[in-house]
């Protein structure tokens, strides 16, 4: 798909202040660091329109994307961040936790996780949360750039194998900010739900 118009939106602290205009959302959950809003600026191809950090947990608002007044994309804080107060880990949970239960516009998650690493148990409690909603969901297997090319489907075979998945039909795909050959596959994906 081509981006043309993508415009940030809102940074939102609290449910009052998620869009009113009804558009689907496709949303993003992962781990603090694992690559949420680099994914969002490299499918639109802009540099900087998410704002990505080296420095993990800096997001604790959701934020939300106007791509070309057709969908946003909702970049959600990450999860996992140990330098995060316990009572702030558990505020920035119960803040996504009422997002994906209570809004309407969800059209697909995309779950992120490392295509490197067995899924932690933070990604674990994350992925059956997102199942026990019902929402359609993909999971995105990203930093694909630091294994070799030839080592990709093996690792994703690992991850599927990690989650209990190898014989479900369930959408996972490898993902690389770095090495831009997987976009296609997932903006597929995305246009199937806007
Ligand atoms: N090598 C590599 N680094 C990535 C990739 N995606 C993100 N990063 C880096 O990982 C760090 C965290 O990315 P960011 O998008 O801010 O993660 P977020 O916290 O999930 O939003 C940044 O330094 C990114 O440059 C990727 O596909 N490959
Ligand atoms: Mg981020």
């Amino acid at each position: 798909m081509q981006v043309n118009n993508p415009k940030f939106y809102i940074s939102a602290v609290s449910k009052k202040q998620y869009p009113t205009n009804g558009m689907p959302e496709i949303v993003l959950a992962g781990k603090s660091n694992v690559g949420k809003s680099s994914f969002i600026n490299t499918l639109i191809n802009r540099k900087s329109l998410a704002r990505t950090s080296s420095e993990p947990g800096k997001t604790r608002q959701i934020n939300f994307y106007d791509i070309d007044s057709k969908f946003y994309f909702v970049d959600l804080p990450g999860y996992g961040y140990s330098k995060m107060s316990k009572k702030e880990q558990e505020n920035v949970g119960k803040f996504i936790e009422e997002y994906l239960f209570t809004r309407k516009n969800i059209s697909v998650i995309i779950l992120i996780l490392d295509i490197r690493h067995k899924p932690t148990q933070n990604d674990i409690i994350m992925y059956e949360y997102i199942k026990s909603t019902n929402l359609p969901f993909v999971i995105l297997l990203n930093k694909a750039d630091k294994i070799a090319i030839t080592k990709v489907d093996s690792a994703l075979k690992e991850r599927k194998n990690d989650l209990g998945l190898l014989n479900e039909n369930i959408t996972i795909l490898p993902f690389s900010s770095e090495r831009k050959i997987y976009n296609d596959a997932i903006w597929k994906e995305i246009e199937k739900y806007i």
